[in-house]
């Protein structure tokens, strides 16, 4: 077992979590051959569940574990060529197996999930609970319910904040969390619903190494992954090896597989005792996960795990749906602020008024940005956060000194010029368009904090989380939240393409207005 100080945490992307050759425990895994079904490995908790020893199964026909009819049946699932599509099947151990058993168990009920993998049939068999059917209502009522609350969502964040809310609802975990990944694979918890006596982690930010490459392809490739018992014991497969190929057997696709002591001992840390984790895809590329945490064991079986797995394709395609919406909205407000300002030019003599005029919030928000700067010249106006009307004047000289383009664009300033780390807090990002014109000089720079403030303004976060005694663990959230900061330092959030499009088209308004000017300067003057 990994311990946090002996981990070299750059080997972490190398860990192959898909072949751990160990299962959780809460249910049955074993693999067999086709087209006999004959057993090939079994997980060594067989003992405990059927009381049967796992070598005695190894070679036998499945029909020692459970009725020839129900064998049949599987014969005939496996003519599809979707086996997912058809689990899971009801299978009861019978009578067949008691000559095997040491200490005679009743029979049980077992859900069958089926999936091949390296040239094997892999059987998972998960105990069905007697107290999974006196659930007051039906899965896909509640599914349906939920649904429906979520397509009522006007905005981007109503809909992030009914996901969390109905996906809490319908299994019932502690702490419901939507964590959204950056381009840089580093996240943010967007969206929580919680426990009122929990401490809320929302806004916070955790770096790409909370979530290793492995785990994005097998969070991508699989809708959802369950942990009911962070604090189990691992069970063996025996054999270990794949006897076909002598490799330990890819377990990429079964619902039983062991996590990586990382994670467990993270969750650990986190104080975390059942986790369930929903993906959210976008486009073909992982946008974020539905994260639940209980802080007791939790169970949710198979048919739940299959509505919570919709939910999350359906609301992937609505955030898709939302996230263009936005856009679109944004596009407009743009469009709507470019027109008051050609209006405002047409009337206008003077060319900086008419953009001071804007609502400072619309000029603002034209580039979600939390300051600016209009410099006509040498005469500096200010909006909102800024560095000091030197700092801008000298920012400006040293840009102009650099290159004279008509758009300039970093999220990290102080990268290339330095002084800028004394107003890192208000300015880490900037965006400077530039005309220039007959010896004369217009510019609008935009301004943007270090992402550090932002979830500062948002809540302290040292103050929103706080653990036990091993806090001290670079394995926990708080461990890692520091890790982010370091890494962000003096960094603002990137500018996004439309972002950096509304600031181009702000340009030509601009440079229309100015040429308007310097028309009517000239006519004036004849
Ligand atoms: C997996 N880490 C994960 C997963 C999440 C997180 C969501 C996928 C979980 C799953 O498969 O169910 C991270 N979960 C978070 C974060 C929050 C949350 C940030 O709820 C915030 C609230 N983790 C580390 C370090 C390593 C690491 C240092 O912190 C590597 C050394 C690894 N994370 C790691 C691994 C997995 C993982 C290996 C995959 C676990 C597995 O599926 O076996």
């Amino acid at each position: 077992f990994l311990v946090a100080e002996t981990m070299d945490f750059s080997n972490c992307d190398r860990e192959p979590i898909h072949t751990p050759g160990l299962i959780q425990p809460h249910g049955i895994l074993l693999t067999l051959s086709e087209p006999k079904l004959e057993i090939i490995q079994i997980s060594e908790n067989v003992r405990h569940f059927l009381g049967i020893a796992p070598e005695k199964l190894l070679g036998k026909p499945l029909a020692c574990l459970c009725s020839k009819t129900k064998v049949k049946e599987i014969c005939q699932y496996l003519q599809q060529d979707n086996l997912e599509v058809f689990s899971p099947l009801k299978v009861r151990i019978c009578s067949a197996a008691s000559s095997l058993t040491q200490h005679k168990k009743p029979s049980q009920n077992f859900t069958a999930i089926l999936h091949r993998s390296d040239g094997l049939l892999v059987m998972e068999l998960e105990p069905i609970q007697a107290s999974n059917s006196k659930q007051f209502l039906p899965c896909h009522y509640l599914l349906k319910a939920a649904i429906a609350k979520i397509r009522q969502a006007a905005t981007f964040n109503d809909l992030l904040a009914e996901l969390v809310k109905q996906t809490r609802k319908i299994t019932g975990f502690d702490r419901v969390m939507v964590y959204q990944f950056a381009d840089d694979n580093s996240g943010v918890v967007v969206a929580e619903d919680k426990a009122a006596h929990l401490e809320t982690y929302l806004n916070l930010h955790y770096p790409s190494t909370d979530i290793t490459l492995p785990a994005y392809k097998l969070l991508y490739e699989n809708w959802l992954r369950l942990i009911p018992d962070v604090n189990y014991q691992p069970v063996r497969l025996i054999p270990t090896d794949n006897p076909l190929n002598d490799t330990p057997l890819d377990l990429s696709h079964a619902h039983l597989r062991s996590m990586s002591p990382c994670h467990q001992e993270y969750l650990q840390n986190m104080g975390v005792a059942a986790s369930m984790s929903i993906s959210l895809i976008n486009e073909k590329r992982l946008w974020g996960v539905i994260s639940c945490h209980h802080y007791q064991p939790k169970y949710i079986d198979y048919e739940m795990r299959k509505a919570c797995e919709f939910l999350g394709q359906f609301a992937s395609l609505e955030l898709v749906y939302q996230q263009a919406q936005e856009i679109n909205r944004y596009r407009l407000q743009g469009k709507l602020i470019q027109e008051k300002l050609r209006q405002a030019f047409a009337q206008e003599i003077s060319l900086i008024e008419p953009v001071l005029r804007l609502q400072q919030v619309e000029l603002l928000n034209l580039v979600h940005a939390q300051g600016a700067a209009l410099i006509l010249d040498h005469e500096v106006s200010l909006l909102g956060e800024t560095p000091s009307a030197e700092q801008v004047q000298a920012l400006m000289n040293w840009l102009l000194a650099k290159e004279r383009q008509p758009m300039f664009v970093t999220d990290s300033l102080s990268l290339l010029y330095p002084q800028a780390q004394e107003f890192k807090t208000v300015a880490s990002g900037v965006l400077v368009i530039s005309i220039m014109l007959r010896q004369k000089s217009y510019h609008i720079v935009w301004f943007r904090p270090e992402q550090i403030q932002i979830v500062h303004w948002a809540g302290d976060p040292h103050q929103a989380v706080s653990f036990s005694d091993d806090g001290e663990m670079r394995l926990s959230p708080r461990k890692s939240f520091e890790l982010w900061k370091q890494i962000v330092e003096a960094t603002s959030l990137p500018w996004q393409t439309v972002e950096i499009e509304a600031a181009w088209e702000m340009r030509n308004t601009l440079m229309l207005g100015v040429l308007e000017f310097s028309q009517q300067a000239l006519e004036q003057a004849a």
